[in-house]
């Protein structure tokens, strides 16, 4: 059972490990480095491998990820995010319904959902959940078949809608952080623009310093 980690943690840069990125180093470099640098929210993102080749790749992200004080979050996969200890799941519009999802964590576990209309925003702030992502809001290659994208716009209207930390999705980069914080954003959820940099620790520092 992790501790849970405090709920007004859950701001600034959020990273996603996502496995289909061919990288010039390892994701475990990425989240060394990262970590290293000041992240402290991490999803490991996988969408094409076995439950057990996963496992045993989140289950030593997790340990990282532990030893860098970064809270730690599984996508997709509540039996994943449990088998390895993590620190939470973050689910998307096609997985587990937020109840039962909620059953299956228990309260002590993180619970984010991944929200592209207002309809959506509400039901997961109803539900319960710790926290929400928001997109896409620029074009992004990393989620196939994505929802419409929802603009700046969108996560102003949607932000008189909950009181939950909101996570800005897809395309981010640090040009475009003061602008999603100033229509509400509490923090950016951000793939290819780190996991692509050819300077971890640099791209890392410019996110963090733009929030500050
Ligand atoms: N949904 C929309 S974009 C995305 C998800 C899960 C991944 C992150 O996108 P990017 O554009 O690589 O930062
Ligand atoms: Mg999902």
């Amino acid at each position: 059972m992790p501790t849970p980690p405090s709920r007004s943690s859950l701001s600034g840069l959020y990273l996603i490990l996502d496995e289909s990125f061919s990288l010039s180093c390892s994701l475990r470099d990425v989240l060394k480095q990262a970590g290293e640098t000041g992240v402290q929210l991490v999803q490991y993102r996988d969408k094409h491998a076995s439950l057990n080749e996963a496992y045993q790749r989140a289950k030593s992200y997790r340990e990282l990820a532990g030893t860098l004080g970064m809270t730690f979050i599984v996508n997709d996969r509540c039996d994943l995010a449990k088998a390895v200890d993590a620190d939470g799941v973050h689910l998307g519009q096609d997985d587990l319904p937020l109840a039962a999802a909620r059953a299956v964590m228990g309260s002590d576990y993180l619970i984010g959902i991944s929200t592209h209309r207002e309809d959506d925003v509400v039901k997961a702030t109803m539900g319960g959940a710790d926290y929400l992502g928001f997109g896409p809001i620029y074009g992004t290659t990393t989620k196939k078949n994505h929802e419409p994208l929802v603009g700046l716009e969108g996560l102003q209207r949607v932000r008189s809608l909950t009181t939950l930390p909101i996570f800005a999705i897809g395309g981010i980069t640090p040009q475009t952080v003061s602008q999603l914080h100033a229509a509400g954003a509490d923090g950016v959820a951000v793939a290819s623009a780190i996991l692509n940099a050819r300077n971890v620790h640099a791209i890392v520092r410019q996110f963090i310093s733009a929030f500050e």
